[in-house]
């Protein structure tokens, strides 16, 4: 666990995915979701040479920054370091959680994704900041996800652990209520945010439906 620990506002937690925006540009789809309100990025690549995988980081390094938002890496510890990102998020097949938080050091946000109890415990107690949940209902955005856990489940994960925990999959506006009232401390999302037309608009109004 960090030990100088900023706090982190896990409310609207935007993972990305250049894939769903139709050509539009990266940085300023993000830079639209923070202007309506994201609270937290995840840079998400798959398919892609370490270096276009690090320049894009390098860039969205500056874009985060500069809205005073914290980056996390998915997956790629080494592309967290060298970008100096604010986190890593690790998945069940990715480099053991033990073994992330020795490498990041204990300042950096390390994120670790889980479907059951056992793995949320065992993240908590293998150095995570906060657990991703999910995915909570089906999804289209991940090609291996696992089954949907389903809103149960989820409660169940967030009454296990102390840690936060954001719940994934699935999630917009006709169901971030259903979320909220489980307990956990937010939603993570690609779709709701970066497949809306007006991207600024939609996550204002998943910020207010959450808020509210
Ligand atoms: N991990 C579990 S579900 C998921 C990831 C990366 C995809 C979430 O995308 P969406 O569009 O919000 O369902
Ligand atoms: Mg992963």
């Amino acid at each position: 666990m960090r030990k100088n620990k900023m706090p982190v506002d896990y409310t609207l937690y935007l993972v990305t995915d250049r894939g769903i925006l139709k050509g539009k540009d990266l940085f300023s789809a993000v830079e639209e979701a923070i202007a309506g309100g994201v609270t937290l990025v995840q840079l998400r690549e798959k398919d892609i040479s370490s270096l276009d995988f690090y320049n894009i980081a390098l860039k969205l390094r500056e874009v985060t920054k500069y809205h005073g938002v914290p980056l996390i890496i998915n997956d790629r510890l080494d592309i967290a370091l060298a970008a100096d990102a604010d986190g890593l998020h690790v998945g069940q097949e990715d480099l053991p959680v033990r073994d992330a938080r020795r490498l990041l050091g204990e300042d950096k946000i390390l994120g670790y994704s889980v479907t059951t109890i056992e793995e949320a415990v065992f993240g908590q107690t293998n150095g995570a900041d906060y657990l991703g949940a999910g995915p909570v209902y089906p999804t289209g955005s991940k090609a291996d996800a696992a089954p949907p856990i389903g809103i149960d489940q989820l409660k169940r994960i967030k009454d296990s652990v102390s840690l936060p925990v954001v719940a994934i999959g699935g999630i917009g506006a006709a169901n971030i209520k259903e979320i909220k009232a489980s307990g956990v401390d937010g939603v993570s999302l690609i779709s709701a945010i970066l497949g809306s037309n007006d991207i600024k608009e939609a996550s204002g109004r998943l910020v207010e439906l959450w808020t509210k």
